[in-house]
């Protein structure tokens, strides 16, 4: 039986990934030196940076947040109740009494209340799927809240189990535009903030790990409207591949990042569209009118 990699005590989580595993006290300085790595080496934030956390109170943002409060960065958190019945109000209690707990500063919007609209209600208005005005949505208040409120950089949760199958989805198209984009770090531009993804190094199961050995108290259901959704199926196929071959995921993921991202980058360089301010809200758009405040206009409850 294998014992901690550090102290040789007893393990609590073997990675086989890794071909390590960890007692409590190692796993948790792990997490947290795979996040401080990943800061440092995409140049995500510096010490002096206000960070925004976007916070749905599943586990992986919720272990960021703690990550890197732990790690002495100055945070606030964001959560959006985006009207998905029981799992949208479930996810903003849990994110309201992690923040509560801990004494940190979480900024709440409510897309009902602010917007005059719910996900569910623009998705059966619309033709598009649910999750696609989700995160037109999502996007808009991020970029908004970070605007308004002075935020040098927007992270998110992703983890390396969303970004690979989100890869995955985007070779299996050949996205250019997409693969582009697909870098944990996305630089300021055209008025919208820097985006960042710090736990890109660890997986489903660690952040899982994580939020059960500090005590985080998440939400365990997938949102309702997630299924059929494809990455769920990207990540299954993903899955029995890192079952076959452990790393895997890991050497999808990097060795784009590391061998082929950079072909895709003047995809990105080339984007740089004159921007305007939405007659609207303000917020920047190449067009008259930005695509949240279009999508508003059609599916707000009158
Ligand atoms: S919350 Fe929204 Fe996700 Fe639900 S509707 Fe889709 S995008 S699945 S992360
Ligand atoms: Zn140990
Ligand atoms: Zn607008």
């Amino acid at each position: 039986m294998k014992r901690c990699r550090v102290c040789n005590g007893p393990k609590v989580i073997e990675l086989r990934q890794h071909n390590a595993a960890f007692c409590q006290e190692h796993f948790i300085r792990f997490c947290h030196d795979q996040v401080a790595r990943t800061i440092k080496k995409f140049s995500m934030f510096e010490a002096t940076d206000r960070v925004l956390v976007a916070v749905s109170g599943g586990k992986d943002s919720l272990a960021l947040w703690e990550i890197l409060v732990e790690l002495g960065y100055d945070t606030e958190g964001l959560v959006i109740g985006l009207g998905i019945g029981e799992y949208s109000d479930e996810s903003t209690r849990l994110a309201t009494a992690f923040a509560d707990e801990r004494s940190l500063n979480l900024r709440t919007v409510n897309l009902a209340e602010t917007h005059g609209f719910t996900i569910p209600g623009a998705a059966a208005q619309t033709t598009r799927v649910p999750c696609s005005a989700c995160g037109l949505s999502k996007r808009h208040i991020f970029d908004e809240q970070a605007r308004t409120g002075g935020f040098d950089v927007v992270v998110t949760g992703h983890n390396l189990d969303d970004e690979a199958a989100v890869l995955f989805g985007n070779v299996a198209r050949w996205n250019r535009e997409y693969l582009a984009r697909q870098m944990p770090v996305l630089a300021a531009a055209n008025g919208f903030p820097r985006k960042a993804k710090p736990l890109v190094r660890l997986g489903e199961r660690e952040m899982a790990a994580y939020c059960v050995l500090r005590d985080i108290d998440y939400i365990v259901e997938e949102c309702p409207m997630a299924a059929g959704n494809k990455h769920l199926q990207y990540k299954e196929l993903l899955n029995a591949m890192e079952v076959q071959s452990p790393g895997s995921k890991q050497q999808f993921y990097f060795g784009f990042l590391e061998r082929a991202a950079p072909l895709f980058t003047a995809e990105l360089e080339a984007d740089g569209q004159p921007i305007h301010h939405c007659g609207v809200c303000g917020s920047p758009t190449s067009g008259a009118v930005c695509a949240f405040c279009r999508l508003k206009d059609r599916v707000a409850i009158q």
